[in-house]
């Protein structure tokens, strides 16, 4: 039978490069399978869906609802992929995810009971995260990290091409004792280490629809919830000079977002920044942290003549500074590069609200 995987994770865990990563391989090994980027913007291009595609994955988006809440949607775009030929389709999931498992999973066994598998629902943890659980952080931060992964039937550490093999072999782990419910996994999606084990775990293994010991009113899970907005701006700009440096543009944009985020003391666990070409060719830089170094994960090979460029953010701020802050920011590093733009959408919301 068909399968259908969630992937949970906080912002910025890499939930989004290894469902590129995993129908890739998928693709490449013979098992079809395809992936769905979800996000609240309403009517936007959403930067994960436009980087899987840019990049060549076979991928779709839901925009403006959550896949908690449209399983007509969800189901209807899941049948096209299967009669396509899919054997797995993977999707995200808004926010912070928590309550995923019981609306995506047990409503969908509920409502649609044959109409598809379910694999191991899944929660993608990056390693800076894991380790400061283990070290014992215990803020509102550390009960969202921990409420999702004990919604995990399959965790995945993700990036770890960024750990040596002891560090790695700890992380694993201290992740199996404190959360025996799950299968552990190791993966490096940008290297490629670890897919055949996660592609194994997907298809072969099934979800528990498990209803796991958490208290999802809890005032912190529903304070940092309310405390997070989101940004999303979609542009054209007309290049004015031969020699643009579209590389140069998205790094000095992603300093003065975060300058500005420091500067109101807010926290940004995800910004991302991409633009292409109308030949296709991309750059992408993405922050995930006010204290941490923007991270280029795409460059454009050379000069750009003209670009669309979508801005997606999601901030601990609220949703009018923010949109304040990044709009600015947008427009102060678009003027030096001497860009003239055309707006094609822009929204900033609450996640409360
Ligand atoms: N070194 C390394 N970096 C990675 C890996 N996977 C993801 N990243 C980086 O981590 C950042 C966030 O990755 P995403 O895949 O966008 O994270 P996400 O979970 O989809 O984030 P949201 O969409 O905000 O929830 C990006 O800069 C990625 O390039 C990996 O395997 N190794
Ligand atoms: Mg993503």
């Amino acid at each position: 039978m068909k399968k259908f995987a969630v992937f949970s994770g906080f912002l910025g865990s890499g939930k989004t490069t290894a469902m590129m990563a995993l129908t890739r391989y998928l693709n490449e090994h013979g098992s079809g399978a395809a992936m769905i980027s979800n996000d609240l913007g309403e009517g936007v291009t959403l930067a994960d869906h436009r980087l899987a595609e840019l990049s060549g994955c076979r991928a779709s988006q839901i925009t403006d609802e959550c896949i908690c809440f449209c399983h007509d949607v969800l189901t209807e775009l899941l049948k096209t992929r299967f009669d396509e030929g899919c054997e797995l389709v993977i999707s995200d999931i808004p926010g912070f995810g928590v309550g995923a498992l019981e609306h995506v999973y047990h409503g969908l066994s509920r409502e649609y009971p044959d109409f598809c598998e379910l694999a191991p629902f899944t929660v993608v943890i990056e390693p800076r995260t894991a380790a400061l659980l283990r070290e014992g952080k215990s803020d509102d931060l550390a009960s969202i990290w921990t409420a999702q992964l004990l919604e995990a039937d399959l965790i995945v550490l993700s990036k770890c091409d960024l750990l040596d093999g002891d560090a790695r072999a700890e992380l694993l782990a201290w992740l199996g004792e404190r959360f025996p419910q799950a299968q552990v996994l190791p993966l490096s999606a940008l290297g490629g280490d670890g897919l055949d084990a996660l592609a194994s775990a997907l298809l072969q293994g099934r979800a528990s629809l498990r209803h796991p010991d958490i208290d999802y009113d809890d005032e912190r899970l529903q304070d940092a919830m309310g405390s997070l907005s989101e940004y999303y701006l979609q542009y054209h700009a007309a290049v004015c000079c031969y020699d643009f440096d579209g590389n140069a543009y998205l790094a000095d944009m992603a300093g003065e977002i975060q300058a500005a985020i420091r500067a109101a003391g807010c926290e940004i666990p995800h910004l991302k920044l991409l633009a292409w070409e109308p030949e296709g060719d991309f750059g992408k830089v993405d922050l995930i942290g006010a204290e941490r170094p923007p991270e280029i994960g795409h460059c454009f090979r050379g000069p750009c003549t003209e670009l669309a460029v979508v801005v997606n953010a999601s901030a601990a701020c609220p949703a009018e500074l923010l949109d304040k802050l990044a709009t600015e920011a947008v427009r102060a590093v678009s003027d030096k590069y001497q860009l003239e733009l055309l707006l094609f959408k822009r929204e900033c919301f609450g996640m409360g609200d």
